[in-house]
């Protein structure tokens, strides 16, 4: 996107050369001039998905201690832990753009910045686990496998490790499924009930339709974002719907059908006034959810405290040694 008045200013060769470099499909790396707006629809992107993962860890965090083996507490334990993972590498992706982590944290608290609206729901019972590694990593590997070649460096390559992580997400929970699938009668109820509260708010975290998503344009003509919402949204259909055949739930949708022609299949329209509402703070969980993590930043201070004095005395020592 070529900012024109830049072409009058002192900044015209930058631009170019950042325009040059989108053209050609290369990266954009930190130490490269940039666009306000490009540095900044980044910071808003990157800092939103790093929320998502950090408070995205609550929904499944609850069930820790609730798993039904120890073979599914470990799974479950290791999938939560990849998730601050996957928050701290997007933290620092968003270090390399000059924000503050600190910062994007706290304005996630004062509820200034946004995380995913799927976050906000809750999660009944075991077989939710399931249908969110199902759905809800299914959702993220389709929307994140295109940011892999997203344009600026540091975003892309972090989500190269995040999207195999989120691969093996998917397909624990979908095992976990099918183990429910192939157990008692009860048992499958519970995953066609998780199936059905999942399914609509799983759509709905690929954002508004086209017509109404303010940042697309901007963020599809600098190549941060690859494909619209609801192109990733038709694909994560057409990539789900054979999987709940072989599974044997239902989708609840009754406009879901293949359609020949296009190849692709048709589908309801998700209630959109509710992805505002949870997105603007008014879903099932969003308070608690924001508590937690207050609480939680809160109650971790003297962490930090610990650490940076005992990085101060360990760069102290150093530099004794270096003298001496
Ligand atoms: N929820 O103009 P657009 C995961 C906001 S990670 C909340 O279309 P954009 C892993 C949007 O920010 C899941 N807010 O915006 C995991 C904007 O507001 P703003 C997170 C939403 O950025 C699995 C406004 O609405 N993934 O699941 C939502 O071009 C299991 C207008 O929207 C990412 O963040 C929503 N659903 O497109 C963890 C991926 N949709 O910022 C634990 C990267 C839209 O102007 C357990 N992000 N908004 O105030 C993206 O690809 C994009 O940011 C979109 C939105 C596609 C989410």
């Amino acid at each position: 996107m070529t900012t024109t008045h830049a072409a009058h200013s002192a900044e015209a060769p930058l631009q170019e050369h950042f325009d040059a470099t989108i053209a050609r499909d290369q990266r954009i790396e930190p130490r490269d001039w940039m666009p306000d707006g490009y540095r900044g629809t980044l910071v808003r992107q990157i800092a939103q998905h790093a929320h998502s993962e950090i408070i995205g860890m609550q929904p499944e965090g609850e069930w820790i201690s609730r798993a039904p083996s120890l073979r599914r507490k470990a799974i479950l334990f290791a999938k939560v832990q990849d998730e601050a993972g996957h928050g701290l590498y997007l933290y620092s992706a968003a270090e390399t753009l000059g924000a503050d982590r600190a910062d994007l944290t706290r304005r996630l608290i004062e509820g200034r910045q946004k995380y995913s609206s799927i976050f906000n729901y809750p999660t009944g019972s075991f077989a939710d686990i399931g249908v969110i590694g199902w759905f809800v990593d299914g959702a993220a590997i389709c929307n994140q496998v295109p940011l892999c070649r997203s344009s600026y460096g540091p975003y892309a390559r972090a989500m190269v490790r995040i999207c195999k992580e989120e691969s093996f997400h998917q397909r624990q929970g979908y095992e976990l499924l099918m183990t429910m699938m192939r157990g008692t009668a009860a048992q499958r109820e519970m995953v066609q009930d998780a199936v059905d509260r999942w399914w609509w708010p799983s759509l709905m975290m690929f954002g508004p339709p086209d017509g109404d998503s303010p940042n697309s344009a901007a963020s599809m003509a600098w190549k941060i974002k690859r494909h619209s919402n609801d192109e990733l949204r038709r694909r994560f259909v057409d990539m789900t719907v054979p999987q709940a055949e072989k599974l044997g739930v239902t989708l609840p949708d009754p406009e879901l059908r293949w359609n020949e022609e296009r190849g692709h299949h048709d589908f309801g329209t998700p209630d959109w006034s509710e992805l505002q509402r949870v997105i603007h703070g008014d879903g099932p969980c969003n308070t608690e959810r924001v508590e937690r993590r207050r609480s939680a930043h809160e109650d971790g201070a003297w962490v930090r405290e610990a650490a940076t004095a005992h990085a101060a005395k360990q760069a102290a020592r150093a530099r004794k040694g270096a003298a001496a």
